[in-house]
């Protein structure tokens, strides 16, 4: 039986926002839906080239002639404070909004996207307050200093799958290294954000944050090549990825990429068997399973490969898989139509391949009208198998047996990404060797997934680009100057001053 509720009633037409005002795009109107019901519940205004320019004006002119920039590191500290608290204020409509758009369970967006969402502009604020340049002196008598600016208008592509989390971490970064900036949802889930762009015109200049609606081939390259843009910072597949930096590149515009996973969950007998089990579980389950850090390749040892693949089924087989809304759920809708109709096509695909389904491949059958999807499970022929290779984001495991450390090696890096790696053991020379083997841009020893602010977070190979956390924001988000002076005057040679 379906009887969902709506999590809170949205706005009937959702609108763009810039220079702190409410925008009506000159585009296509695009229907939003609700993933559990698979009910329209508003409709979004597609911003078009004409207005993406408008906005990326507002930025540039926020930019170029306010001070915003030269806003005191004090001063920008109260204000990214001010945004965090707003959202504290605001946790329980902006949870419903989100869930609303993205059938992500209410519990943890509240208790964990939200407080995430709220640190990161407390991260940056303490990160800035840091903050320090170099100089270099030498024994010809010069001084020369390293000063970071703000780069200046940053693109901010988000996606879909954790849009508060996401894209905070990069409008939060943004804004405090002194860019003004253009956020563009997913056409998919723009509730939380266009509320939180509202939101926080509250305590921001007009134009320092600009956000605009619509597809990404549509209003996201507009934005990605428009030529007021000095940076992108794109979180998404990695197909749009290279589209992204394609159109950037034409304008030399640096980009941040933050790209899909097709991470190696690696269980070695020697580890803590109940914890890998549930780590397991939790990384590619959690989150809707839609989250390029999934553990999607779960490759385990041989020895204890029969015993741990029957006891995840069975504990598959026992998910909470409902309403968003309902404290009890662990797995709620898969975010589109069109995306449970690819994740089902994999379970096709797995069987073509030779594969076994172990546990689920099929709609969820007590909800039909919903995006539901039984989670599920397969026993790969081999790593070759498009189930191992290509990103599926969604709750759909592939496990593969290995009998030593090295085919272990072999097969965790053997796809085109390289985003991040869970090994599982409590022998330290393995958990060493393998994690220094690892083509990854992060490496999990014994915990399903963390994410340290001050640490990178990024990929090797197709999953990424650059990296997002402190430093890397720092380096992404300022342009480096470097300016020399002589300590006392020089003695210069005098061009045409004769003999
Ligand atoms: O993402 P897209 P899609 C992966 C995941 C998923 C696949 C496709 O495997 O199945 O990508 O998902 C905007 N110029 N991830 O198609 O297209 C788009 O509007 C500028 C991994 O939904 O990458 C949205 O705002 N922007 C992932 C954002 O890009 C463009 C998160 C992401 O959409 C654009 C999501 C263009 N040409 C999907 N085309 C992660 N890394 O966490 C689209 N967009």
């Amino acid at each position: 039986m379906e009887n969902f509720l709506n999590p809170i009633e949205p706005p009937k037409i959702v609108k763009s926002w810039i220079d702190n005002e409410e925008s009506h795009g000159s585009g296509m109107e695009l229907p939003v839906f609700y993933p559990a019901t698979g009910n329209q519940v508003s409709i979004l205004v597609e911003d078009a080239y004409k207005d993406v320019d408008k906005a990326v004006m507002s930025a540039r002119n926020a930019f170029d002639k306010s001070s915003w920039r030269k806003q005191s590191v004090e001063k920008r500290i109260e204000i990214l404070e001010n945004c965090r608290k707003l959202i504290l204020d605001n946790l329980d409509e902006l949870a419903r909004l989100e869930c609303l758009a993205t059938g992500l369970i209410f519990r943890e967006i509240k208790g964990f996207h939200l407080q995430r969402a709220a640190y990161n502009f407390r991260f940056f604020a303490q990160y800035i307050s840091q903050a320090h340049g170099e100089r270099f002196d030498n024994t010809e008598g010069y001084i020369t200093l390293v000063n970071r600016e703000p780069a200046g208008v940053i693109g901010l592509i988000a996606p879909w799958n954790a849009p508060m989390a996401l894209a905070t971490m990069k409008i939060a970064a943004a804004i405090a290294f002194g860019n003004c900036a253009v956020l563009k949802p997913s056409e998919q889930t723009p509730f939380s954000l266009v509320k939180l762009v509202t939101l926080l015109s509250q305590v921001l200049p007009p134009g320092v944050l600009n956000l605009v609606n619509g597809r990404g081939p549509i209003t996201g390259s507009c934005l990605v090549s428009h030529p007021g843009v000095d940076r992108i910072s794109f979180t998404g597949g990695t197909v749009t990825g290279r589209s992204v930096m394609e159109h950037a590149g034409k304008q030399l515009t640096p980009c941040s990429l933050e790209l899909g996973g097709k991470s190696a969950n690696i269980i070695f007998a020697s580890a803590d068997y109940q914890r890998a089990l549930d780590g397991a579980l939790i990384g590619i389950y959690s989150n809707n399973g839609q989250q390029c850090l999934a553990g999607s390749r779960i490759l385990v040892e041989q020895t204890i490969f029969d015993q741990f693949v029957e006891e995840f089924v069975e504990r598959t087989k026992n998910i909470v898989v409902g309403d968003p809304l309902d404290d009890n759920t662990e797995i709620g809708p898969i975010a589109s139509k069109q995306h449970l109709e690819r994740i089902l096509s994999f379970a096709d695909v797995a069987q073509h391949d030779g594969d076994k389904i172990l546990v689920g491949g099929r709609r969820f059958s007590k909800y039909q009208n919903g995006y539901f999807l039984e989670p599920t499970a397969v026993l790969a022929k081999s790593n070759k198998s498009r189930a191992c290779q290509e990103e599926i984001f969604g709750p759909f495991a592939s496990f593969i047996s290995f009998k030593s450390e090295d085919e272990a090696i072999a097969i965790a890096n053997d796809t085109e990404f390289g985003l991040v790696s869970y090994v599982w053991s409590d022998h330290m020379p393995t958990i060493m060797n393998v994690s220094e083997a690892m083509r990854s841009g992060v490496v999990w020893i014994n915990t399903p997934m963390m994410r340290e602010l001050r640490a990178p977070f990024g990929g090797f190979k197709n999953s990424g680009v650059a990296r997002e956390g402190g430093y890397s924001c720092e380096q992404f988000y300022t342009e480096e100057k470097t300016v020399s002076l002589p300590k006392s005057p020089l003695n210069l040679k005098k061009f045409g001053g004769g003999k």
